[in-house]
């Protein structure tokens, strides 16, 4: 199977770090999702994934997909879930906010990118209050949120030095192979 996506976004690296823990056969294909109108997926944002006739087009369907596929099971628990679910919109609402601020879009003189910031803040403040995993059993909640906060600091969005949790996560993680072998390439 083929998963298209950068080598710097956190939900492509959620994915490939999925995938080469499931043993299953896969390549990635290196795509700029901001260079090409047609991409091949309706999302214009990648990952997205090819498997025979099958196409995914986000990162929870393809996680969920290669989990199952490899015959693991994806986040039965709800609290889990919910902690995913935050760190996905952490995640969304910080790469909203480096996209806009990219394309010369001044963040702070608009009340809709102010929330935004100001989501940041409750979802990192929220997500420092959960339970740590132990070394070497990180599920795909902890997953998630690893490479949503290494997104952040990789890109300067946001400060973890009032998180502790969150730095003791990426410590967590950061004993993890894959989540090494994922990390996004330094420039
Ligand atoms: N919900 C999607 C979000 C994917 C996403 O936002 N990807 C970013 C890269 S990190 C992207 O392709 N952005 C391009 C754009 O928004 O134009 C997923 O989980 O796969």
């Amino acid at each position: 199977m083929k998963l298209f996506g950068s080598l710097t976004s956190p939900y492509v690296r959620h994915c490939r770090l999925a995938l080469m823990q499931s043993g299953l056969d896969w390549e990635m294909v290196e795509l700029d999702i901001h260079s090409t109108t047609e991409p091949g997926t309706p999302t214009l944002r990648v990952p997205f994934l090819e498997d025979a006739g099958l196409k995914l087009t986000d990162s929870t369907s393809i996680v969920k997909y290669v989990r199952e596929k490899s015959g693991k099971e994806f986040i039965p628990d709800a609290v889990d879930l919910d902690r995913y679910c935050l760190a996905n919109t952490l995640m969304d609402a910080a790469i909203n906010l480096f996209l806009l601020e990219r394309s010369g879009l001044d963040i702070d003189a608009n009340v809709y990118t102010r929330r935004q910031k100001l989501r940041v803040e409750k979802i990192l403040d929220e997500l420092n209050s959960a339970p740590l995993p132990e070394t070497g059993n990180l599920g795909d909640a902890d997953y998630r949120v690893a490479v949503g906060v290494a997104w952040g600091v990789f890109r300067n969005r946001f400060s973890i030095d009032s998180h502790p949790n969150l730095q003791r996560l990426l410590e967590i993680a950061g004993q993890d192979e894959f989540f090494v072998e994922t990390a996004p390439p330094q420039a």
